[in-house]
């Protein structure tokens, strides 16, 4: 009998990784081509570079970022709170968008802007108490194709994962995977263009607030 896809008239691979949920879609719908759903972002957002102190020490991050959602969706990172920039319509789009692929609600959206291959993000898990237990992300990527690659945050037998990211694809991270891993972006040694990371995500509001959703 054919198997059943949970995505409808979308490509999709279950990635296998103890302990992890992982589900490529290498070419979803995003309403326009994906080279120029980069250029707008590229053009459009007021990016920033934030600060990291490790060991005492602050350093720029290697990365530009902006972070969007719904007013209350305040995010935590690194010890500092940014407040979020309403979505514009474009990201709104690309949020129902995702919403419908994940089939779970998304109130905020983080951008990573990855101008070339000196930028990177350090191997984290994103496990903040304000994602709830096992948050589901969408983490759509465009422009220039980057690994990112998963280390088990405790037992080392579990394995690891280099994952190809395309432009153009979402990959969906659900159930234990932040709790058993912790993932990441290498700098590379070869010339790169440039690359966006979104990762859509809901940020739990204070019980009683308007904004809850
Ligand atoms: O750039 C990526 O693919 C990963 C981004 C990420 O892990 C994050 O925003 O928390
Ligand atoms: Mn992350």
């Amino acid at each position: 009998m054919p198997q059943m896809s949970l995505y409808p008239g979308v490509d999709a691979q279950a990635i296998p990784l103890p302990g992890a949920d992982l589900t490529l879609l290498p070419g979803p719908d995003l309403g326009k081509p994906a080279a120029a759903v980069l250029e707008e972002l590229l053009v459009d957002t007021p990016w920033r570079q934030e600060t990291i102190t490790l060991f005492g020490k602050t350093h720029p991050q290697p990365r530009l970022l902006a972070w969007y959602g719904e007013k209350k969706a305040h995010y935590r990172y690194s010890g500092k709170t940014y407040e979020p920039q309403p979505f514009t319509p474009l990201l709104a789009d690309l949020r129902q968008r995702m919403e419908d692929l994940a089939g779970a609600p998304f109130n905020s959206v983080l951008l990573n802007y990855y101008r070339d291959q000196r930028d990177s993000m350090g191997l984290h898990a994103d496990d903040e108490p304000e994602l709830g237990r096992e948050p589901v992300i969408a983490s759509l990527s465009l422009g220039e194709e980057r690994v990112l690659y998963f280390r088990p945050k405790r037992e080392r037998d579990l394995g690891a994962l280099d994952l190809k990211l395309p432009s153009g694809s979402v990959l969906l991270m659900r159930g234990a995977t932040q709790d058993n891993w912790k993932h990441g972006v290498r700098k590379l040694r070869r010339c790169c263009g440039p690359r966006l990371n979104l990762t859509f995500r809901h940020v739990q509001l204070r019980a009683g607030s308007p904004d809850a959703r």
